[in-house]
């Protein structure tokens, strides 16, 4: 039977399966939304002409994503077949197989919106299964195959032993995948079941605008100024994010104040909504970096709650705590002072992902996050600076976080090959709650050359900026600065993300080709 294909497809397809339900438990375990095969589909969704999507979707109707991870799962079946084919003669080839599927799986998961490395476990996990239990097969014919060639007269028996140890180390492995899917289901009930609530939800007073007018310089290349959920970059410390349903939820605001408030999600959602563009940026983002988004937030003001909690006198900060035990200290001013300080219950008119933060997170206008937008937010106390500290202030971070004064060049990128002759270059610039009054870019170490800035509807977002530059053949820098609307310019001086934020002027080289 050994000198047979069958056994040794069969091998191939159990271990591959084995280590796909291995890898979906593991993501479920850790609540990651996409297993790798999901992170493969929306991989392969985002990089869709859109031309040949919409006619997917027009022919499949509904069915276009089920087909797609239908078609990938096919796809996976047929490597796994052949990786153990391949293995008939030698092993090495089926390593091949199932390290370049890893490597796709793990390609994709990286290349979504969040990029922690806890998100490569499950493809790990599924990669060492998949080796582990093929070399197992792989042992078990080997051995029959030799002892069935060598002693010609045993053959019968042997080939007999062998069938059945293979059906034995089939039936284990078998067993095995079907108690990791179970596992899996089990690990991913609490996700399913948030998410269910989730989308149950109405939220009264959630608007979804549409991106204001003007806000958009015409230029592909540039980060649109509305930011996807999807693509929202996302940044915790936690590995799975908490899962909790609106029903459980409460928050207490305690401290330095006249009354406790202690809010249910219905208390919360049915005082008076406040909608705005607010644009969120991480102090760890790099000069010319990818950590801010921009979007649609609904809440609470902060503000009429504290006020209703009454604020002794004395206090200066708010030190948030999440459901997962992060904490963060925010200035009392920045939360009372009229700008749109809130908890957040919906994101681009959408209840908040559970990775951004479901059911209620905090969002400070001008803050950077690690001080102010606390996912998960559970608790507020009114305090002083002089009496905690917080996660990221006991780790050399600073206490104080304003956004600092920043700009990007989006169009051209750092490598790109372009045209010589009059060509258009833009990005984005932000100082959130400062608002953003002028950029320049300049070429080649030459004169800094004003650019257009598209119209923003408050200072608490950010600004698309545009200008056409000459470039002759050749190799070429691009440097961009903004000035914001209290005038300052822009430094140039670069400082470290730690502590409390990057400075400099992002550049990139490109190269104009006749
Ligand atoms: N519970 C919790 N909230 C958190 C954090 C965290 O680690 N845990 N990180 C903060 C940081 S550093 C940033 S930049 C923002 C990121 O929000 P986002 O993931 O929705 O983009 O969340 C903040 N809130
Ligand atoms: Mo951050």
């Amino acid at each position: 039977m050994t000198s047979s294909r069958i056994p040794w497809l069969l091998a191939g397809l159990a271990a591959g399966l084995a280590g796909l339900a291995t890898s979906a438990a593991t993501a479920a375990a850790l609540s990651v939304r996409e297993s790798p095969v999901i992170a493969v589909a929306e991989l392969v969704i985002r990089h869709t002409p859109g031309r040949v999507a919409e006619e997917a979707i027009q022919t499949l109707q509904f069915y276009d994503k089920p087909f797609l991870v239908g078609s990938i799962f096919v796809l996976l079946l047929g490597g796994f077949a052949l990786a153990g084919l391949l293995a008939r003669r030698r092993l090495w080839p089926a390593t091949v197989v199932f390290t370049v599927l890893a490597v796709i799986g793990g390609f994709a998961v990286l290349s979504g919106n969040e990029t922690s490395p806890s998100r490569l476990l499950p493809v790990l996990v599924g990669y060492v299964t998949w080796q582990v239990v093929f070399a197992w097969f792989a042992a078990g014919l080997a051995a029959a195959a030799s002892g069935g060639g060598g002693v010609a007269e045993a053959s019968e028996v042997g080939a007999g032993g062998s069938r059945r140890s293979f059906l034995l180390r089939l039936a284990a492995v078998g067993g095995g995948t079907v108690l990791a899917v179970a596992l899996g289901r089990l690990l991913g009930r609490d996700r399913e079941r948030v998410e269910a609530a989730r989308d149950l939800l109405r939220l009264d007073g959630v608007t979804m605008p549409k991106v204001p007018r003007g806000a958009v310089v015409d230029l592909k290349g540039v980060a649109p100024w509305r930011t996807d959920e999807a693509d929202f970059y996302v940044v915790h410390t936690v590995i799975a994010p908490p899962t909790l349903d609106p029903s459980e939820w409460r928050l207490r605001i305690h401290g330095l104040v006249e009354r406790e408030l202690d809010l249910s999600y219905q208390d919360l959602v049915g005082r008076q909504l406040t909608e705005a563009w607010v644009t969120l940026n991480c102090v760890s983002n790099p000069v010319g970096g990818d950590l801010i988004g921009n979007a649609w937030w609904s809440g609470v003001r902060l503000a009429d709650l504290l006020a209703e909690a009454g604020v002794r006198p004395g206090a200066d900060a708010v030190l948030q705590t999440s459901h997962d035990g992060w904490t963060c200290g925010t200035p009392i001013g920045a939360l009372m002072d009229g700008r749109d300080a809130m908890l957040a219950v919906a994101m681009n008119g959408q209840p908040l992902p559970i990775e951004h933060g479901f059911p209620v997170r905090t969002l400070v206008p001008g803050l950077y996050g690690f001080v102010s937008a606390c996912k998960w937010v559970v608790d507020l106390e009114v305090t002083r600076f002089a009496d905690f500290t917080a996660y990221w202030t006991d780790r050399g971070w600073s206490e104080q976080g304003p956004v600092k004064l920043a700009s990007r060049v989006d169009l051209p990128s750092s490598g790109d090959r372009v045209a010589a002759g009059s060509m258009r270059v833009g990005g984005s610039a932000w100082a959130q709650h400062t608002g953003i009054s002028a950029v320049e870019v300049q070429l080649d170490g030459g004169a800094w050359l004003p650019a257009t800035l598209a119209s923003v509807p408050s200072d608490d977002t950010w600004v698309q900026w545009a200008v056409d530059v000459d470039v002759e053949p050749g190799e070429h820098e691009l440097r961009v600065r903004a000035t914001d609307k209290r005038g300052q310019v822009q430094t140039g001086v670069r400082a470290d993300v730690i502590p409390d934020g990057a400075t400099g002027w992002h550049s990139v080289d490109f190269v104009a080709e006749s």
